[in-house]
């Protein structure tokens, strides 16, 4: 999990991102070398701080140069070559290149004869129109930056974190803080855990009679670049990346109204107050209580103030006041997805695909592991431009998966593939080969600038063909990259109810996709689910089932309809009526 690798991977990220920028191409060896080694460093650990130059470039994917930059980082504390990049990119100018369409020689190009530096300069340039008299450039473009602009939602101010981003440094925070003695208790609240896509600081709350030593330990950790504020119960520092995270300390009788208090939301918990005033009693960060008498009625648990309170318990991604606590009372709210009722899982990739990392053989002993009683198999399909993969590579994968079945009996294993829903909604293959596959994932993965109505139709279009069971990553965002496609999504929900094409809930961080409001939506139309991993590494099979049940329970999906928690015999009946 969280460990001296993931320091690595973030800096190495930040190193390509930033020489993307300086040498203005996106192809450039030096950035595919840190893009091997991440993926070389991934599945490794905390001992790679202790390894010799010489081990470290024995790791597949990182070379004698790389080597060197990961030991200068531990031994230093910084590199320096990527400081100067730091210097010469700073984060206001990088922001600039998550525009799509804006690649770095455009940035160049405005940063050199316009003085572009950051967002404000470029929206000035555009009020001005002065992009468009640039060689290179012109309305059209100029047109498509502010369009891009206002779906990205990039205003100045808004300095948000993706999840992706917060939830690894918050896990290894919390992780570290439970590894000192005074600790007895530590969480993550806030945004975070009620599983917001974007986190605008950390909160993370820990339960202990001794604080100060934990102050001094929270602000010495070597994530934490600056200390803003340090205080017997309470401080707030700056980690490397520059996200704000609060620390606080409470006594660990208080703990459960602590960790319900500071993971809000506030309207939430003003919703709570109210309740609690009701019925004459106080509700504050240390407790439920009498209000005439002090007396603590509940405080320990969360579980037990929301019971006094005449409450189930209430998941923490419902806490936004959209009528949870309402719907609560009445008893009225979906049966929560979790990662135990996961029976299988419908979006797999094998290093068959030019992007996965694990073979098919160690993909089945890992699912197998997690008891699954079904499993599809989907490698990317040809149309993908490097990673998909032909019919007859396909073929052969289905023929070996035939003779691996024989070990797994308790495990259904499925072929499939992952199609690439083109730009008017057409897909890989012949239709004819498409329906020999037990099961098929649709995707889009281009035209992401279409207008509405054409994505629109390009899903539903997709929706038709027989061989499609779920349209996977339904948007195609990247949560603070990349936007979506823009869709009508009422359209394309109910054409999902009409051919009975399932939605995926797509598992990965960065992505979590379909997103909340339109699961909120689809679920009241009676869409069928599934979450999947569409994992591309044998450790994300394991990794990535939490983030799709929370991103499940956001969307006030009910287990019911989420088609991989059903016994085999009922997913299979469904999946072949699909067909039907
Ligand atoms: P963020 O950080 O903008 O993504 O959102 P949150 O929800 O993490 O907000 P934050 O960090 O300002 O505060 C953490 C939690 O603390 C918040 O969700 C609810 C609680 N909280 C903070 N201020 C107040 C307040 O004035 N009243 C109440 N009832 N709760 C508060
Ligand atoms: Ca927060
Ligand atoms: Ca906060």
């Amino acid at each position: 999990m969280a460990s001296a690798v993931d320091e690595i991977i973030a800096l190495f990220r930040e190193y390509a991102a930033l020489t993307t920028l300086a040498e203005q191409t996106p192809q450039s060896f030096r950035v595919r070398a840190y893009e091997n080694a991440i993926h070389g460093l991934e599945g490794h650990g905390d001992e790679i701080r202790d390894m010799t130059e010489t081990e470290l470039a024995k790791i597949s994917g990182i070379g004698k140069s790389t080597a060197k930059k990961i030991r200068e980082y531990f031994d230093t504390g910084k590199i320096e070559k990527l400081e100067k990049l730091r210097v010469e990119f700073p984060p206001e100018y990088v922001q600039l290149s998550r525009i799509p369409g804006v690649g770095p020689k455009s940035l160049a190009k405005l940063r050199a004869s316009l003085h572009i530096e950051n967002l404000d300069d470029l929206e000035a340039a555009l009020q001005n129109q002065a992009i468009r008299e640039l060689p290179g450039f012109g309305a059209k473009t100029e047109e498509k930056i502010s369009r891009a602009i206002e779906r990205l939602d990039l205003t100045s101010h808004d300095r948000r974190t993706p999840i992706a981003t917060a939830m690894p440094i918050a896990r290894r925070l919390v992780e570290k803080l439970e590894a000192l003695p005074q600790v007895q208790r530590a969480q993550y609240c806030g945004s975070l855990r009620r599983f917001r896509e974007t986190i605008g600081d950390i909160d993370i709350l820990v339960a202990s009679t001794d604080p100060l030593p934990i102050m001094d330990a929270f602000a010495a950790l070597p994530e934490v670049s600056e200390v803003l504020a340090k205080g017997e119960t309470k401080s707030s520092v700056l980690t490397s990346g520059g996200i704000q995270v609060d620390l606080r300390v409470v006594k660990p009788e208080q703990f459960g109204a602590a960790i319900m208090y500071f993971t809000g939301s506030k309207s939430h918990n003003i919703k709570l107050r109210q309740r609690a005033i009701e019925r004459g009693w106080l509700l504050n960060e240390y407790g439920l209580s009498v209000t005439d008498t002090g007396e603590v009625l509940a405080s320990e648990t969360e579980q037990a103030i929301y019971a006094k309170l005449d409450l189930p318990f209430i998941e923490p991604p419902w806490r936004e006041d959209t009528g949870e606590v309402e719907a609560s009372a009445e008893n009225a709210m979906p049966t929560a997805v979790r990662v135990a009722d996961l029976r299988g899982d419908l979006h797999v990739h094998t290093s068959l695909s030019g992007d996965g990392r694990s073979p098919l053989e160690d993909v089945l002993a890992r699912a197998a592991a997690r008891n699954y009683r079904y499993l599809a198999i989907t490698d990317h399909a040809e149309n993908l431009a490097i990673n998909g993969v032909s019919a007859d590579e396909l073929r052969d994968q289905r023929e070996r998966l035939h003779e691996l079945a024989e070990d797994y009996p308790k495990m259904r294993l499925l072929h499939g593939c992952e199609l690439n829903i083109g730009a008017k909604g057409d897909l890989d293959y012949d239709p004819e080969f498409r329906m020999t596959f037990d099961w098929c994932v649709a995707a889009v993965h281009s035209a992401f600038d279409l207008p509405q109505a054409e994505q629109t139709k390009r899903i539903i279009t997709a929706m038709q063909d027989p061989a499609v069971n779920v349209i996977g990553h339904l948007s195609g965002r990247m949560i603070g990259r990349r936007p979506g496609i823009e869709l009508d999504i009422e359209a394309v929900l109910q054409a999902a109810v009409e051919y009975n094409t399932a939605i995926e809930i797509n598992s990965a961080l960065p992505r979590l996709d379909a997103a909340t409001e339109v699961l909120r939506r689809a679920h009241d139309l009676g869409v069928v689910f599934v979450i999947s991993t569409d994992a591309h590494h044998v450790d994300e099979l394991d990794s990535r089932p939490q983030w799709g049940a929370l991103q499940a329970q956001r969307g006030w999906v009910d287990k019911a309809h989420v088609a991989n928690t059903w016994t085999l015999k009922k997913f299979r009946s469904w999946a072949r009526k699909q067909r039907g």
